[in-house]
Parts: structure tokens; C-alpha cells; sequence
């Protein structure tokens, strides 16, 4: 086979099309060992899940979405296929701004309706790491020579008032379900300081997963390889490395459990026998007993009722609901009411 080399001038050219700027929080963010310590101090004891993302844990979480069993990321990309042409086509976006937009693998396909329908909005991928971002980039850049990308580095959670406000139509996109992640008022806070960004005529496009038999739900949460297993267990390492801690991960079992009242999977990791922790950094000591639990992640699944109604709460109007089939997972382009 023969491959073309890259000339410098397009090389040059896909750079000039690529811009970085980090983004300052915009209210205090707890540290590690704030978080850790505030955590602790409850019952059960909770950790934040932003910290599963280490290297390997974002590796991890890769290659979870590859499992048979995890269900929500193929189905919202192939719903996101589906889709892009009608919601490019309502929005006519000069920008699309992703908050936490990570390899940007689902927002292709929103570029790709771009460029069936002649838009060439710019992309604002807002993400905590700039070698994701870099590397998201180049591939979008090199898939679309009329593509400008604006880089953002920063804490999509650390609030959103230090986001550019470029001038035109903008679509705002938050996918992956990680809206789950939060707590209904974490979330309607969340959004409400989005709405606050947005002015008319811009669209916010949310992806959700769906309320769905707890078998299934469970299955996508304890995949049989394991995978998710060591994903959870890995935030043990994640603060034995910040905060000079001894916890031996392998002392934990991992359990996900669909909490049907609150409509939201919970991950724990379970003490396998009583044991103590030193986390130096903190000068203290945790005694753990037998079968005790740290909460380390919540998920929220949705009904079509309650994701809009989380919507309304936050001032932002459904015009369109995307859904599979199946109703395994939901897109929904709200604008600001
Ligand atoms: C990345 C937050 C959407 O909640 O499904 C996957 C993280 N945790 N398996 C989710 C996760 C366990 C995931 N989000």
C-alpha cells in the first residue's frame, strides 16, 4: 500500500485551525484531600467519581464501553447517527461547544451532518486533558478541511461563567449520560448555570440513560471480564498516590446495586474483612469494618418524564426527544425558555 506523507503545508494548516486556552474555575474546587476528608467523615463514605479518570482509569472506562454488557455508550452514538441531521438542521449552529467532550469519538457524527447540509460551525471541546483534547483535534481536523478548533482545558464543574461567549448561534452538548453523575440538584444547579449562558436561538443537546429493567442495569455495572470492577477499585489507587496512602484495592469488593426508589445505579466497593488505612498526607487513619461500603459513583437513569421535567427545572424547554427502539438511552435538544 502506498501512504501519502503529510506535506508541512497541510500539517501547518491543520495547526492553524487548532487553538488552546485554558478556562479558570470559577468558584473554589475541593481538592483531593478535602474531598476525601469530607467524604469520609459520612456514613456510608463516599468518594466524588471525577477520580476513577487517571490514566488507567480512563483507559479502563475505554474498554468498558466495549463490553457486551455496557450498553449506553454504542447506543448513544448510534442514536447520535441517527440524529445529527435533524438537529443540525433545527440548530444551524455557528458553534458547537462540548462540555466534556473527552476522544469526541459520538461528536463526529454531529460534523459530519455539518458538512451534508454546507454548516461549518467552529468546535469548543472543553475537557480536563489537554492530551485528549490535542489528540481529539487532530483527528476532526484531518477529517474536516473547513473544521476550526477552539480548544478549552478546564473543570466543566468548576463552574461555566469563564467559558468564551463567541458571537452567533451556538449548540451546547453534554453527552454520555454523565449528567447521572449528579444528584438531581447538583444536576438542575448544573443546568441552570447553563441556561444562564445560553441566548435565543442557541440549543442544548443532553444525552441520558434510560430507566430499564435492573437486570440489565446491573450487568452494564458488573461486567463479567471484570472490567468495571477494576475501574472502581482503581480510584483506591488513584488517592494511595495522592494522598500516600496504604489501601491494598484487592481488600474491596466491587458492587453495583439499582437503587429503584431513587432511580440510580450505585457503586460501592465493599471491605472484604475489617482493616485500617494510614493516608499519611492526611495524617490519619480509617478503620474499615467487614462488608462496610464507600459509595464511589451514583448514575441516575431517567424516565422520558423526569429527564424532561430536570429540564423544565432549569428553565430550558424539550422541543425534541431522540430515543432508540428500545428506549435504552435518550437525546434531547432543549432551547432556553
Ligand atoms: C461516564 C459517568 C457516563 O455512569 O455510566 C461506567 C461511568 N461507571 N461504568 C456511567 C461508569 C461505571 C459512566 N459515565
Amino acid at each position: 500500500m502506498n501512504i501519502p506523507l503529510e506535506g508541512a503545508s497541510v500539517r501547518s494548516r491543520k495547526l492553524e485551525r487548532f487553538k488552546c486556552q485554558a478556562v479558570p474555575a470559577a468558584r473554589v474546587v475541593p481538592t483531593l484531600a478535602e474531598d476525601v476528608l469530607q467524604g469520609f467523615a459520612r456514613r456510608p463514605r463516599v468518594l466524588p467519581p471525577k477520580y476513577f479518570y487517571d490514566a488507567l482509569g480512563s483507559e479502563l472506562f475505554d474498554q468498558i464501553c466495549d463490553t457486551p454488557e455496557y450498553y449506553p455508550t454504542r447506543t448513544e452514538a448510534r442514536l447520535l447517527d441517527q440524529s445529527a441531521h435533524s438537529i443540525i438542521c433545527q440548530v444551524k449552529p455557528e458553534h458547537i461547544i462540548e462540555l466534556g467532550s473527552g476522544t469526541s469519538r459520538k461528536t463526529a457524527h454531529l460534523f459530519e451532518a455539518c458538512e451534508a447540509n454546507g454548516l461549518e460551525p467552529s468546535y469548543w471541546p472543553f475537557d480536563v486533558c489537554e492530551e485528549v483534547l490535542h489528540a481529539a483535534a487532530e483527528a476532526l481536523l484531518e477529517a474536516h478541511p473547513w473544521l476550526s478548533v477552539q480548544a478549552l482545558i478546564g473543570d466543566y464543574s468548576a463552574g461555566l461563567a469563564h467559558l468564551p461567549q463567541p458571537a452567533g448561534r451556538r449548540l451546547f452538548v453534554f453527552l454520555g449520560g454523565t449528567i447521572g453523575n449528579l444528584t438531581p440538584e447538583e444536576s438542575i444547579a448544573f443546568l441552570s448555570e447553563l441556561r444562564g449562558l445560553m441566548r435565543e436561538g442557541d440549543a442544548f443537546l443532553l444525552g441520558a440513560d434510560r430507566t430499564k429493567a435492573p437486570r440489565l442495569l446491573q450487568a452494564a455495572y458488573d461486567d463479567a471480564s471484570g472490567l468495571t470492577a477494576e475501574f472502581n477499585r482503581n480510584v483506591l489507587n488513584v488517592i494511595n498516590r495522592a494522598l500516600r496512602g496504604d489501601f491494598n484495592p484487592h481488600a474491596f469488593d466491587h458492587l453495583a446495586l439499582y437503587n429503584e426508589a431513587l432511580q440510580r445505579i450505585e457503586m460501592y466497593l465493599v471491605a472484604r474483612h475489617d482493616q485500617e488505612v494510614h493516608l499519611m498526607a492526611l495524617e490519619r487513619r480509617y478503620g474499615f469494618l467487614h462488608g462496610e461500603r464507600i459509595l464511589t459513583e451514583i448514575s441516575r437513569k431517567f424516565t422520558a418524564e423526569s429527564l424532561t421535567a430536570e429540564l423544565r427545572a432549569a428553565r430550558l424547554n424539550p422541543i425534541r426527544h431522540y430515543q432508540t427502539e428500545d428506549q435504552y438511552f435518550s437525546l434531547v435538544l432543549a432551547q432556553p425558555s
